[in-house]
């Protein structure tokens, strides 16, 4: 992480604790397979992103970005878990490369959170 984004991340977690208790409500990404900033020995067939609250599957997404910048074609988004766990399938055999998830997910307690994180399939 850069220093300039390091005091953003901060700043941001400084006025989310101004607001008080309210702002740990929303969907916070918890975890996800692949794993953030991880690496997969294979290709993955679907995206698990398990959120600490339940959302919205109707006001929630997510896009997924290959190594050639391509957008890459997801289906089947369906919650799992009790409305925590966004799961999705991609194509089969994807390339090696790094991949980015752009999440925007829509907390049943009406607040709209978003993220992104990357992920690596080894060649
Ligand atoms: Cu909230």
């Amino acid at each position: 992480m850069t220093k300039p984004l390091l005091a953003k991340t901060v700043l941001a977690s400084l006025i989310a604790v101004g607001l008080g208790g309210q702002a740990f409500a929303h969907a916070h990404l918890k975890s996800a397979v692949p794993a953030a900033d991880g690496t997969v020995q294979a290709p993955p067939a679907e995206l698990d992103l398990t959120f600490s609250e339940a959302i919205n599957l109707k006001f929630s997404g997510v896009t997924v970005t290959g190594p050639d910048k391509a957008a890459v074609p997801t289906d089947g988004a369906m919650l799992m878990d009790g409305d925590t766990t966004l799961m999705l399938s991609v194509p089969p055999g994807l390339k090696a490369g790094a991949y980015r998830v752009d999440w925007h997910a829509l907390s049943k307690d009406g607040h709209v959170t978003k993220g992104s994180y990357g992920f690596t399939v080894k060649p």
